[in-house]
């Protein structure tokens, strides 16, 4: 008798009707031979063996080359609970209209069935899908994001619990492109994209958007965080969560090399992109990385910025988009200070004399195993997760937030995760620099009604003894002159050791109407050539400003009308009182 899952793929064929079915093992062998296939297909190529060993570079359809919001839908039975920050389609009427897609969308092609897990094997916390997708450069892909294979397989023979997403390239058509959610079904379907997170389906739509759904039925919580852990001299590990909209430095941030390591402060890597939450028997919140590998921005990252990146990326990497140098290495902006000669671009074209860049995209990516990461911690694929300390939300603010500052509490904090905003990068297709209000780093994964995710933020709060402290922090404020006030990258590693010290109770703070900022001196500054008005400015909280965010704050919330949990308004409406005190008293 066929399994749930064999009948499933059955189905699948029937009405996709590739030439042939491939079930993946994951093995090296197989994923030479999908090499192979894209190599003759001829939108890759093999970079340099000696430099580069085991990386290619795949150019994708110049149409698709970020994820896509607009044809991304949730399809819940009920409008309302998609919410107004989802798209939503009738489950029916998804059915027939990219059913109608996918009939025959594989004549001629192979289909590959990828059983993945996402999360540690043996996890209790770990969840089970099966991609099935006629795009070879989707299953090294996800080779590399998740555990695919046998180990997947056993568990789903056992269990036969699974989350079926069924992916093809189609025609690459924009206009025939969708990216489809049953969470009541937890089922995925996605037509006409061969990049990111619109077709490598355990990432957004799964590990996200389904597992949301799932998270909230079940008492935990999945959420677009990296997860990382930060060593004390005395060899105390203390982890934390960080949500930040796409593209804003998860990665680098996960894999930071800190500028304290000399006197013992270093961060180990966990994961860069997902963080999927529960309580544990300690009372602790606990976190695993469902994945197993990076998808992280290429341009900007170079030796200076983040060195653990670009030892990670030196073999069996999978570059998309960049730009290749005369000896066939990878390169993208901001990698040397000079444009190589003899290049590339991310098209397959030579660069000339006259050719105008970027010349990688800018939205080009590095796929690449986890455990590459030179910093990886011992801890990345326990099954128990770690325990989450704090939890920090941010974004690009050129202007309006703070450094770094801490929430009054759970729930403040769930207000300032909910009023979250940042401004627009090319990791989406749309305009670049606007600001968008982005609750929790999540308006384009959270798979339900906003309203009712925040209220689960609230009960989660209240399930859990021990609850992180809740965090805020921006890199990307900028002085009069428009240049960034904080240097980043490995110095960021200051605001950590200062979250972690207020989670002990040890660094001393200053209360302000939005929250506790740094007091004078409490942020350690040694070896960091940084004057003390720019300091002023970093941590600075305009109450003329933030009383106009308060405002729009409150106007982003009438969106969510009744879902919107009482609680927060209550936030929103104290945050506008304690301000007007602070402008009161000044007059
Ligand atoms: O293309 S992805 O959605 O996987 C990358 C991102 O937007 O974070
Ligand atoms: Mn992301």
């Amino acid at each position: 008798m066929a399994t749930p899952l064999e009948e499933w793929v059955e189905k699948a064929a029937q009405k996709t009707k590739p030439k042939q079915i491939v079930w993946c093992d994951g093995s090296e062998a197989e994923a030479e031979r999908m090499v192979e296939t894209l190599l003759a297909e001829g939108r890759t190529v093999r970079l340099n063996e000696r430099t580069h060993p085991n990386c290619i570079l795949h150019r994708s359809d110049p149409s698709d080359v970020a994820r896509t919001e607009q044809i991304t839908f949730i399809c819940s039975r009920r409008k309302e609970d998609a919410g107004p920050t989802n798209n939503w389609m009738a489950p029916e009427e998804a059915k027939q209209k990219v059913g109608a897609l996918f009939d025959g969308a594989m004549a001629g092609r192979t289909m590959y069935v990828v059983p993945y897990l996402m999360g540690p094997v043996g996890s209790p916390m770990t969840r089970a899908g099966v991609e099935v997708t006629d795009s070879p450069y989707v299953v090294i892909s996800m080779r590399i994001m998740a555990r695919i294979g046998k180990v997947a397989l056993d568990r789903i023979d056992k269990t036969n619990e699974f989350v079926p997403g069924l992916h093809s390239m189609g025609d690459l058509n924009p206009s025939r492109r969708y990216v489809l959610h049953f969470p009541e079904e937890k089922l995925i379907w996605s037509i006409g994209s061969g990049y990111g997170g619109n077709a490598l389906l355990g990432k957004k739509c799964f590990a996200l958007r389904i597992a949301s759904w799932m998270a909230r039925e079940q008492g935990w919580m999945a959420e677009h965080t990296l997860i990382l852990g930060l060593e004390d001299p005395s060899g105390k590990v203390s982890y934390m969560a960080a949500a930040f909209p796409s593209a804003c430095g998860k990665t680098n941030m996960a894999m930071m090399v800190s500028a304290l390591e000399n006197v013992g402060y270093r961060v180990q890597t966990l994961g860069d992109d997902i963080g999927w939450m529960q309580v544990g028997s300690d009372g602790y919140l606990h976190a695993i990385n469902p994945e197993a590998g990076f998808f992280g921005v290429a341009p900007g990252t170079n030796e200076q910025t983040n060195p653990n990146v670009m030892a990670a990326i030196q073999k069996n990497t999978i570059f998309t988009n960049v730009a290749m140098t005369g000896s066939r290495e990878p390169w993208w902006e901001g990698m040397t200070a000079e444009t190589p000669r003899d290049l590339t671009d991310w098209q397959g074209n030579k660069v000339t004399a006259g050719s105008k860049g970027p010349f990688a995209h800018p939205n080009s990516r590095f796929t690449v195993p986890a455990p590459q990461a030179p910093r990886i911690s011992p801890k990345w694929e326990d099954p128990a997760g770690v325990p989450i300390s704090a939890i920090i939300f941010g974004g690009r603010r050129a202007r309006l937030a703070p450094l770094v500052y801490e929430s009054f509490n759970w729930q403040h904090g769930v207000f300032v995760g909910a009023s979250m905003a940042s401004e627009t990068t090319a990791a989406i297709t749309g305009a670049v620099g606007v600001t968008r209000r982005d609750p929790m780093a999540m308006l384009p994964f959270c798979g339900y009604h906003m309203g009712d995710y925040f209220q689960h933020w609230l009960d989660m709060g209240r399930a859990i003894p021990h609850p992180p402290k809740i965090f805020h922090v921006n890199w990307f404020r900028k002085g009069a002159d428009g240049k960034f006030l904080w240097p980043g990258f490995g110095e960021n590693v200051r605001v950590l050791k200062w979250i972690v010290e207020r989670v002990s109770g040890k660094a001393h703070a200053e209360e302000t109407p939005i929250g506790f900022v740094p007091a004078k001196r409490a942020l350690t500054l040694d070896g960091l050539n940084i004057s003390a008005e720019n300091m002023d400015q970093l941590l600075r909280v305009e109450a003329a400003d933030w009383q106009k965010e308060a405002e729009e704050v409150g106007t982003y919330f009438d969106k969510f009308g009744d879902r919107l949990p009482k609680e927060l308004r209550a936030e929103q409406v104290h945050l506008s009182e304690r301000l007007n005190l602070v402008a009161s008293a000044k007059t």
